[in-house]
């Protein structure tokens, strides 16, 4: 069995490894009538890219994408939307050295304990290179979401290594490389994570995305909730170890006075649940975050095995990222809007005969 497909009517399946010829995906179920132009995908995947600042691998891919069908003059028809971004710039020779081993902390020792095929280079299915078709899918998801919703998503890195933003302010984010939401701290970012290419090492990160103008009554209790299938589609992103929704693992420490979101005909007074109560969005902002790891890919020797068993020492070369995290802001997005239209087309089939009920208490 494969698990290569996402969502339910809005179903995406991606394909490709990250030195093969392409990758790719097929979107299936998308409302027809979108307006969709190759050119809207630009901007996502260039926040995505790698090569865009010193601090990201220095892969550099046009990351071009291809409308192969389900596009008709320029809006989406309702059959399946094929995407197509083709791989100019792989580097095989670079993962020579791994033929007959594996990087610790890398999928490459499960894939080959699972599948028995060790092909070693650029990490195939399991590379980061396969969130190029999330983020184009995303683009789609963002684009209906938009128009037929109002909804906007936005995300932001809420922590790299020891650091957190002091200050906030939205429209920082998209003017630096690190998705940073507090200028004034961006040459420390810089001296910092400097500091760790110099050691040879890398770090972790935290992305926060948050979801605007998203309806009361998404999501489909008891095993469909709105929060499980955030937190099953972030965790699906390369080296996410972590999820939060709202205050997430805050809440422990919480009382549950502090805690409630206490309500008023004016609105809610605060959003400790992340815009989620009982897997059903509140009308409030979704908010939900993940903790990403630091890069496996590390250019100092660490102790590993063979695949006979035997004890082997790996570095590895190439060019990877210090913080895989940097480059997962527009990923993260990308997979909450894939949840967030899946969820509103299921609730517009199960749910779009309901009408309003009760008070709408604003968000
Ligand atoms: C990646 C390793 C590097 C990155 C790659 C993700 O690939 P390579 O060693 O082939 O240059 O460049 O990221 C991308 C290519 C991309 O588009 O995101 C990894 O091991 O995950």
């Amino acid at each position: 069995m494969g698990s290569n497909t996402f969502g339910r009517l809005f179903a995406v399946t991606t394909f490709g490894e990250s030195h093969g010829p392409a990758i790719g995906c097929v979107i299936d179920g998308c409302p027809p009538g979108l307006p969709l132009d190759p050119s809207d995908f630009d901007a996502d995947l260039a926040r995505r890219a790698t090569g865009r600042s010193r601090h990201t691998s220095q892969r550099h891919e046009a990351d071009q994408v291809e409308i192969l069908s389900g596009v008709f003059e320029g809006r989406t028809t309702g059959t399946p939307i094929a995407l197509l971004v083709r791989n100019t710039d792989a580097r095989s020779r670079d993962y020579a050295n791994l033929a007959r081993t594996f990087r610790p902390g890398h999928a490459d020792y499960t894939y080959w304990r699972k599948y028995g095929i060790r092909d070693p280079r650029g990490g195939g299915r399991s590379s980061a290179r396969e969130t190029t078709m999330r983020v184009a899918a995303g683009v789609v998801a963002k684009k209906w979401l938009a128009a037929s919703l109002g909804i906007r998503i936005r995300g932001y890195m809420a922590q790299m290594g020891t650091l957190t933003p002091r200050a906030f302010d939205w429209d920082a984010v998209e003017r630096n490389p690190f998705f940073w939401p507090d200028p004034a701290m961006l040459s420390e970012l810089e001296d910092y994570l400097d500091a760790i290419r110099k050691d040879r090492d890398s770090i972790g990160a935290r992305v926060t995305v948050v979801a605007d103008g998203v309806p009361a009554g998404f999501g489909e209790p008891v095993y469909g909730k709105l929060d499980s299938e955030l937190a099953a589609a972030l965790m699906s992103i390369n080296a996410v170890r972590g999820v939060e929704v709202g205050d997430g693992f805050a809440c422990v420490a919480q009382r549950g006075t502090e805690h409630r979101d206490e309500m008023t005909p004016e609105g809610f007074l605060s959003n400790h649940a992340g815009g989620i109560l009982g897997g059903i969005s509140t009308g409030q902002p979704i908010v939900v975050s993940a903790a990403f790891k630091p890069t496996s890919s590390l250019p100092q020797p660490g102790r590993s095995v063979d695949i006979d068993g035997r004890p082997v020492e790996v570095v590895t070369t190439g060019r990877h990222d210090p913080c895989v995290g940097l480059r997962a802001t527009p990923i993260c997005e990308a997979m909450v809007a894939l949840v967030l239209i899946d969820h509103a087309l299921r609730h517009r089939a199960q749910c779009g005969d309901v009408g309003q009920v009760g008070p709408a208490i604003p968000g």
